[in-house]
Parts: C-alpha cells; structure tokens; sequence
C-alpha cells in the first residue's frame, strides 16, 4: 500500500429489484477476479456476500455487504445491498457513499418497484448509473424490451456497452461495443471461459448502432471532438475512451450491460468496463458537507465541498454498524477526504466531539476483513470497536477537518408490535440484545409506549420484524412474543358534572376525614388537565388543597371509564369540610378519588383514540382499492396529488386501524405502494368501538382480581 491513488479506486453500489441478481453478480465478480476458488450461489446459501444465517436461510440479502477488490491496479469496493422493500433503507445508504449506482433490472421481469426506487436514489443522489440487464440466460430473457423500457422510464442516456449474443439456453456471449469484438463462451457452466472473436455478422448492425449511439452522446464532453463528429470525421478508440469516462461520470451516458451472473457470462466484461470507465473520486470531484456554524447543527443546505485530495485533512462518514456477536462490532466508512495510518492515530467523532481509538482498518470481503496499514479518500473501509460512531457520524482526525457530512437518512418505520419476552431469563437480557440491534438496523426503533406499557417494536415491515427477531433469538439466546400494540386510549367528558367525595372512617382511636365537592368540566382537544381551587372561607383549609390536587393528578392517569388517562377537562374544587382531628393528607387524597370516579362518569365521558396522517403512494391502477380500503378502515381522504404514474393519497385514519396496513398495503398493490403516517390527533371513538374497547378493560379488570 501507501501506492493507492484516488484516481484509481472504483466504487460502486449494486442495487435493485429484490432477486435481480445483485448478489450473485457480486460473487461472479469476485470468481473471476480470482477471489474465491468456487462460484457460491444463493439457493446453496454459501455467497460471499449473503453471509448472515438469516440470509441464508431466506435466500435474500438482508443487509448490505461490502467487498473489496484488487484488478489491475485498482481497488473496487462494490457495496452489495438487498432489494427487497424491507431493507430500502440499506440501499439508499450504499447508494449514497458509492460513486456509481449500478441498477439490477432482470432481463425476464423487467422493471420492477425496487428497480424505480434505486433509480430514484440515485437522482436524489445525482449518482453515475450504470444498468445490469440480468439474467440472460433464463427463458423469456428479452433484453431489447428491458432496454426500451429503461429508456422510456428513466433516461435515454441508458446506451448497452454489452450486446447479448442469443438469449436463455441459447445465450453465447457477449458483444463488447466499444471494442467491436465478440466474447463467446463454450458453455454456460459458470466457468468464465470464453474466447474472442469477431462480432457475428448477423449482430454487426446492431453492435455498429450502438456504438455511434455512444460516440454521438459521449463526444459532447468535448467541443472540439464534437464539431469534429459534426462534420463527419471519425472519433478514434483514444478519444471516445476519454470522453466517453466523462461522459459516464456526468451521467450524459448510462452504461447498460448484458450478462448472466449464474452462468458466468458478460461479467468479466463488466469488470473490465468498471475500471476502464467507472468514474473515480477524482472524477467525481468535491463532496458537500456543513461548515463552521453550520456543522453544529448539519441542516439546511450544505455550505461547503470537499476534495477527495490526499493532502487534505481526513474526512469520512459511517454508513453502516454491524455487530458480529464473535468480532465485535465494525463501523463501516466512506473515506472522503486525506489519508490515515492506523498506526498511533486517534480519530475523532465530529458528531459527537469524541475520541476514537483506531485499532485496525480493514478491506472487507464479506465477513472477511483483510488489515491495512493506511486507508485513502475513496476507501470504503471497515473500523473494528469504535465506541461512539454511529450509522451518519462525521470522522476526522482532531483538529483537522471541521467539516460535518450531512446525515444518512432512513426511513421512517411503519409496521409496529409489541414485543413480550417468554421467559424471566429473556426479559433480563431483552434491553441490552435490543439496544445491540437498534446500533446496527436504523430502520428500527424500540419504545416503550408510557400508557399502554408496551414495548413496541416499529421496523419496516413484518418480514423486517421477523428477522429482528430471529437474529437476537440466534445472537443472543433471546425469545420474545409479539402481539398487536395496544392502542393508546385516552378518555375525556363532553359536559359538566359535579361530585362530591366523602372519605370517613371512624376505627377506634384516630378516624380518617376528608371531604371535597369537585366540579368537572370539559376543555378544548390537546388542553390537557387544569386544576382550579375556588375554596371560599377555608371549607377546604390550604394545607390539605395540594393533596387534593396531587390526588386528581394521579387518578386522572387511570380513568373509570377503561382505565385510560383522562385528559383535556378542568376540575375546580369549590367546597368540603374538613374535621379538627380526623383529616389529613391521605383522608382528602381518598375523598379526591371517589368524586374524581363518580364526577367523570356522571359527565359524560367518552374514549378518545390517536388520528393518523397518513401518505400512501402508489400507481394510478391501484388509486381506488386504496381508497375504497380506507373507507373500510374508518379513514377521510384528505388530498390527492399526481406525481408522474404516482398518485400521492393524502388521509387521516385511526392508529388501531394501521398497525398492519404496511403489509395490506403492499398485497393490495404487489408491493408497489409504499407509504408513511405521523400522529396528528385524538378524536372521539365511535360509540360501537367504544364498547368494545370498554368491554374488554372490564373483562381484563375481572380477570386480574
Ligand atoms: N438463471 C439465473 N439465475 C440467476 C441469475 N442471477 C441470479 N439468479 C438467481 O436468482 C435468485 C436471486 O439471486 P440473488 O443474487 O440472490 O439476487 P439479489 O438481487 O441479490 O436478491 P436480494 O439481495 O434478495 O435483493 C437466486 O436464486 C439466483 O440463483 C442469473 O444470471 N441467471
Ligand atoms: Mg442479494
């Protein structure tokens, strides 16, 4: 090392459809780089990538992997991330620190929804993209219809480097475009075994197309070149090289290739494209990021760049936490700035203004790491035992970089239960084994709902949840049960009512008194509670009114009507008595509570429940299940907004309604819907519901005496 160059070090992000085939085009890769002696596949669950037991056993990438590769004097970091819905927020962080977005579209299924959304990061992003037109060795493999499909969809800049030379059992090879030459393999063993030929004449058309398609769009990186072309003059192998890399890195060209990872063909091609016109950090250039005032709080719009320069302060940013229960725990970096040794070298957590002690950096295969002595900008990089870094931490070395990488954003979680420990032994260990998870998955959040007293898991869908569970079952010999989170219920009163409440007991020496008239009345939604003393004359003397108080506040948490908090009413105490020797504290505390429970029932009380906002997106097509479905789930259609062939519903609906909506909705749209929801309100709950909820406190109630 201490050779590596930013100019020569690829990376990139394979994203897409869950089951393009990301996974095993990564292991391809990796077989013909020499890497591993044997091709793995998915269904064997012995991939390099897919290394985790819960992956193996479902046959999809759960969480993205990271290999590195040496080819040719360059280093390639390719970030393998899953595709399924579950897991998106996986592939928008390897898309992120990646320089180039390589999109996965099958040649049999086309585009798919994970495909539109890598494609949509990738914008977000302004990423390079190159597509992967996988697969072409199943039947009904149809490249010239994926293609036209990209073109109209995403972009016309998507232009095939790699032609297919036949299709499903009778795949022969490829055509590498820009050279004009044929690669044609004796047999689709996986082998990688090809020779190169010419083009067969029958494809020479097409190869002779394509190419003058890539000339055309890659010599506008140059006016000179271009008026050149204009004119009718030749382009050179040289110069198309040149700018066609520019080209790539601007995004004016998207390569496409054709290849089948399984059968081993066209990737070798791929491989060799990546190095030869994949853009560098260099050629990607600055990097925006918070500076000064800004970096304190990191929003808003970056006010600063950073060169991938090795003679500039070191910079890099987490993007990813694993926590292997044997290695420990690696943080994953994007290195975007300067050089680090781990020789004696602290780093330190912007973020946080934290040391960090580096032992290690570590070139990933897998869950291979492979120690470096000195890692480079544009290294993505594993760092064993960090303390404080989390997934969106800024790292730099102290007193060098001040500047703060804006944040890793995932998405908002929507799918929720509650979770329940099996035994003693498991409710022990549950807060540290979620704790533990929760550093490695930032699409789960872990709370414990105060009024409800459930320990609610949010993740991304049911899949999501399962996995979570069976990892720290695995991990960490936990076992926990799920149920549907209970709703949380409020209660509040709709008139005005007065109680009094008499507490008397006269058991020999020392009698207990208390007596107090509360008046109860109702406050606008969100007012919360409000104590009023209007004692006239000492009926009540001072020393015993903060009990009284104190006593509302107490028993207002658990309400008569369900035994849910009671809010958004006022309760004014206007008169008592009191007994010279008899009362005290507790005694009016006690009478508190009996006018609290007969005030509140005699005042009309009724339950409230939480209204969500919710935002569901999906295609035209699906436009009115959706929307007949939130009639059935007591739902109001606030909005409707078109978003090319999206449509964006805007909605309100009850909490108790959603909790499995993330899975309805997807079966109700083959997974083309995605959607959010915020809490925005209570409302009162229809007087049927009401009566069950109510129903089912008492039965509970019963059950506990
Ligand atoms: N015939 C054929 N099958 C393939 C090819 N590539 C992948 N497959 C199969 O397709 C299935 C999915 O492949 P993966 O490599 O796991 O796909 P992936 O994109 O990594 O999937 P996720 O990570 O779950 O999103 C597996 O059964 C693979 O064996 C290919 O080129 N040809
Ligand atoms: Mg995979």
């Amino acid at each position: 090392m201490g050779t590596r160059q930013p100019e020569n070090t690829r990376s990139f992000a394979l994203c897409g459809h869950g089951g393009s085939g990301k996974t095993s085009l990564a292991e391809a890769m990796l077989f013909n780089n020499g890497q591993i002696s044997r091709m793995g596949n998915v269904q064997n669950g012995n991939t390099v990538s897919d290394f985790q037991s819960e992956e193996q056993k479902r046959q999809i990438s759960i969480s993205t992997s990271l290999l590195t590769m040496e080819r040719n004097g360059h280093t390639i970091f390719a970030l393998d991330a899953p595709g399924y819905a579950d897991f998106v927020g996986e592939m928008s962080a390897a898309i992120r620190v990646a320089d180039t977005a390589v999109i996965l579209v099958s040649a049999v299924g086309g585009i798919e929804v994970q495909t539109s959304r890598a494609w949509e990061y990738a914008n977000a992003h302004n990423a390079p993209v190159a597509f992967v037109i996988s697969k072409m060795d199943r039947e009904n493999a149809d490249f010239d219809k994926v293609l036209a499909d990209i073109k109209e969809q995403f972009s016309p800049n998507a232009l095939p480097v790699a032609l297919p030379i036949g299709s499903a059992e009778k795949l022969k090879g490829v055509v590498d475009v820009i050279r004009g030459k044929a690669r044609t393999y004796a047999a689709l063993d996986g082998s990688g075994k090809f020779t190169e030929g010419d083009i067969p004449a029958n494809m020479a058309d097409a190869a002779a197309k394509a190419k003058e398609a890539l000339i055309e769009a890659a010599v506008e990186m140059d006016d000179a070149l271009m008026e050149k072309y204009l004119e009718g003059e030749p382009v050179s192998d040289e110069d198309l090289s040149r700018v066609l890399k520019k080209a790539v890195a601007s995004r004016r060209v998207m390569p496409v290739f054709a290849l089948s990872a399984t059968a081993n063909v066209g990737v070798q091609q791929m491989l060799d494209f990546v190095t030869d016109y994949f853009p560098s950090p260099v050629d990607i250039g600055a990097i925006e990021a918070y500076d000064g005032e800004e970096a304190a709080k990191a929003e808003g719009e970056p006010n600063a760049r950073v060169e991938p320069k090795l003679d500039a302060p070191f910079s890099a940013l987490c993007f990813k936490v694993m926590v292997d229960p044997y290695v420990g725990k690696l943080s994953f970096m994007r290195v975007y700035s300067g050089t680090l040794s781990s020789e004696g070298n602290n780093i330190y957590n912007v973020k946080k203004g934290e040391d960090e002690r580096i032992s290690s950096f570590k070139l990933m295969c897998g869950k291979d790491g492979k120690d470096v002595k000195e890692v480079i900008a544009g290294d993505i990089v594993a760092i064993p035992k960090l303390q404080s870094t989390k997934v969106g931490h800024t790292l730099a070395t102290k007193g060098g970089s001040p500047f703060l990488y804006p944040h890793i954003e995932f998405p908002r979680p929507v799918y929720s239960v509650a979770v329940i420990a099996k035994s003693r032994a498991d409710e022990d260990k549950m807060g540290n084994a979620i704790s533990k998870t929760l550093e490695e998955d930032r699409s789960l959040t872990f709370e414990k709902n105060p009024e409800t007293h459930d320990n609610v898991l949010s993740g991304m869908g049911d899949m999501h949840i399962d996995i979570v569970l069976s990892r720290m079952k695995e991990r960490y010999g936990i076992e926990l049960d799920t149920q549907t989170p209970q709703v949380p219920y409020r209660e509040t009163i709709r008139k005005t009512a007065e109680a009094q409440g008499k507490h008397k007991k006269q058991s020999g020496g020392h009698g207990q008194y208390g007596d107090v008239y509360i008046r109860y009345s109702p406050l606008e939604r969100g007012a919360g509670f409000e104590f009023v003393d209007s004692i006239k004359g000492g009926a009540v003397p001072n020393s015993y009114i903060p009990a009284v108080e104190k006593g509302l506040k107490e028993y207002k948490e658990a309400g008569p009507l369900a035994g849910f908090p009671v809010v958004d009413f006022r309760a004014e105490l206007y008169f008592g008595s009191y007994h010279e020797v008899d009362s005290s504290e507790m005694s009016f505390k006690l009478a508190t509570r009996l006018s609290f429970r007969k005030g509140i029932m005699d005042a009309s009380p009724v339950l409230l429940e939480p209204i969500m906002n919710v935002e569901v997106t999906v295609p035209d097509q699906f436009m009115g299940d959706v929307m007949g479905d939130f009639n059935s789930r007591r739902g109001r259609i606030m909005g409707m907004e078109a978003h090319g062939k999206l449509q964006v519903v805007k909605a309100q609906a009850p909490l108790a309604e959603l909790f499995r909506y993330a899975i309805i909705l997807r079966s109700m749209t083959s997974g083309e819907g995605t959607f959010s929801m915020e809490y925005s309100h209570y409302e009162e709950v229809p007087a049927d519901i009401a009566k069950k909820v109510i129903a089912a406190h008492k039965k509970e109630e019963e059950e506990e005496e």
